[in-house]
């Protein structure tokens, strides 16, 4: 098919439209590049520029006329790879971030990391000054050259590339989405040689049919260590599932249920991921006690399920046999250890969860025709009473959650990310597009980028759901230049900020450390608080062409607040409130930091 004739970006606006080039048999390296974007399907590349990469800049924008995929100008390459990591966590698929060579490479590593972590594919591209040393200019392409660029993210990439002509290159693009987008999915790089780019070529290699190339379907487990895992289910007295890393998909998510009702087994599932199963049916739940009191505990792809269970044994031997179901081990290396501790699995099924819930459900409705009646549903905590709000002095980060249903009601909601400072309860999940999970590297700033990917993926997807992100002050500083990239590109997102004027989750730690020496805690927010001056986090928001709100610090103002900004989000905006909060955290997540023992 010709370049022309291949289809544009859905919901994208009409910006940033080139101007025609004159009709040219003449075509350039990464003409073809760019091309094999295109065959690809790519929607988007998120990119900060660079001249390294200004062949295929050229190319996407005058030769592919600057659609499909349509350039995202980010301020920050850290931005660029945490809006295709947003981008993929909705979508599941991967679209592109390019970023300049090595110094670019180098602002977008967190992000790559976190985006990996998180098992997220995302297609990196970035480009490296000629390796032919008589062909670079002298300084700027010395120093933007480096021998091996991708071992800048090799431990945390499934796999890169430099290729070394113009069909290798296509070929490298193609194996790199395949890759990424194989289970467990992640980051992938591809560099392209700054000459590759710029050589002019006699004529268009014709680009590798793409469908001939698709990712393989995921691989079935075993008839019988399905066989074994349901007879283990069906004769469990209190079975439990961990509901870990799963898809967006709907019906994957009806299979869960149905395989816990099925079965009468209780489920819990973690923030760390995304929604995987309604929080508030009556089997799910949590706590250590209801891992320890479990006979049979099915993992999956539960991320750390050493440490729950190291956790909820307090280190005394596992009694519960475990069945783990999961393709992680697949991605584990030497360098990073985001593969957690090694848990104990009595039967491991390799694969994927959604690949095997649907097998291991009709083996157990076959042992078990009729489904256990559900217990009583349990008491739901819900956020605090609206009243509270009339009364308190200060605004605790729960009556977010109480200001934000008084407002949206039932009004399909997409929490995009929670901070820490948010309990579990505050708000139910009923739906996988509910809540999209943590930034899994644990890399803060990653809260705005992400956000902002997640929201133009729903934006494109025609869905009514309104997409929220709750962040943390400081998580919001670091990465708010990300959000222009929302503005400028019309896409709708409400972004609330917990602002308690500190990165506290290190004051609770220098508490702790305090405490454990004999030394005063009252000392902890020193190097840790974000005042004197107070940064007017609306006005960095309106600055960028955000609708900015606040500061919010009456607890009564909260609810039109919330209504005003919930109103610019509906009518097409970026809106930012800058909610002043208590400084604090669940009691959970303080007794985390407080009393874990460094044993
Ligand atoms: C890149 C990076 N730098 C530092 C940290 C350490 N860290 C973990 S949580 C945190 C505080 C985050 O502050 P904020 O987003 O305001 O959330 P709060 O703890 O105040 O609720 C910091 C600095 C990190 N995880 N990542
Ligand atoms: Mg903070």
């Amino acid at each position: 098919m010709d370049i022309a004739e291949k289809p544009t970006a859905p919901g994208g606006n009409e910006i940033d439209r080139p101007v025609p080039s004159a009709p040219s048999n003449r075509v350039w390296g990464s003409d073809a590049i760019a091309a094999m974007l295109r065959e690809l399907d790519i929607p988007y590349v998120a990119l900060n520029p660079g001249a390294s990469y200004r062949g295929i800049h050229d190319s996407l924008v005058n030769y592919l006329g600057n659609t499909r995929p349509r350039m995202l100008l980010c301020l920050h390459e850290e931005s660029a790879v945490a809006l295709a990591h947003g981008y993929a966590k909705v979508t599941g698929r991967p679209m592109a971030a390019f970023v300049h060579s090595n110094v670019g490479l180098m602002h977008g590593t967190m992000a790559i990391f976190n985006a990996w972590c998180d098992r997220a594919p995302v297609l990196v591209l970035g480009a490296t000054g000629p390796m032919d040393s008589t062909r670079r200019r002298p300084w700027i392409e010395w120093i933007h050259t480096a021998r091996d660029q991708g071992a800048l993210i090799r431990n945390f990439t499934k796999w890169d590339d430099q290729p070394a002509s113009v069909t290798s290159a296509q070929e490298s693009i193609l194996r790199a989405w395949l890759i990424a987008n194989t289970a467990p999915k992640g980051p992938v790089y591809v560099n392209f040689d700054l000459a590759l780019q710029e050589d002019e070529i006699t004529e268009l290699p014709p680009a590798p049919t793409v469908a001939r190339f698709a990712p393989p379907e995921p691989p079935q487990p075993p008839m019988l260590i399905l066989q074994q895992t349901a007879e283990l289910l069906v004769g469990a007295k209190r079975p439990l599932i961990l509901a870990g890393r799963g898809s967006r998909n709907p019906e994957d998510w009806k299979r869960r249920v149905a395989l816990a009702e099925s079965n009468g087994a209780r489920v819990m599932t973690d923030r760390k991921s995304g929604a995987t199963f309604p929080t508030d049916h009556p089997l799910h739940g949590g706590g250590a006690d209801l891992i320890v009191n479990s006979d049979v505990i099915l993992s999956l792809d539960w991320v750390d399920l050493a440490g729950t269970l190291k956790s909820a044994y307090g280190g005394k031997p596992v009694t519960a046999k475990i069945v783990q179901v999961s393709a992680d081990q697949y991605v584990h290396n030497g360098w990073s250890m985001d593969y957690q501790g090694l848990p104990p699995a009595d039967v491991y099924l390799l694969a994927e969860p959604d690949a095997a819930v649907p097998p291991l459900l009709a083996a157990v409705k076959a042992l078990r025709p009729n489904t256990r009646p559900l217990p009583a549903p349990g008491p739901r905590s819900g956020p605090p009473p609206l009243a509270a709000l009339e009364e308190a002095s200060i605004i605790q980060v729960p009556q977010i959650a109480t200001a934000l249903h008084e407002v949206l009601g039932n009004a399909p909601t997409t929490m995009i990310r929670l901070p820490l400072s948010w309990a579990d309860g505050l708000w139910e999940f009923r739906h996988p597009l509910d809540y999209l999970g943590t930034d899994g590297g644990g890399g803060i700033g990653s809260g705005p980028g992400v956000s902002v990917g997640a929201a133009l993926a729903l934006r494109d997807s025609g869905s009514e759901r309104l997409p929220v992100a709750v962040l943390g002050d400081g998580d919001f500083l670091m990465g708010v230049t990300a959000l222009w990239t929302a503005v400028r590109n019309s896409v709708p997102l409400l972004v609330i900020v917990a602002n308690n004027r500190s990165f506290f989750n290190d004051e609770l730690h220098q508490e702790r450390v305090a405490l454990q020496r004999g030394r005063p805690p009252e000392n902890r927010w020193i190097g840790q608080a974000i005042r004197d001056p107070d940064i007017d986090l609306a006005m960095m928001a309106r600055g960028q062409g955000c609708t900015g709100i606040g500061p919010v610090d009456e607890p009564r103002k909260l609810v039109p607040a919330m209504r005003e900004a919930v109103a610019a989000v509906r009518a097409g905006k970026v809106c930012v409130v800058d909610v002043r909060v208590a400084p604090g955290y669940s009691t959970g997540a303080t007794a985390a930091i407080m009393q874990h023992k460094a044993d």
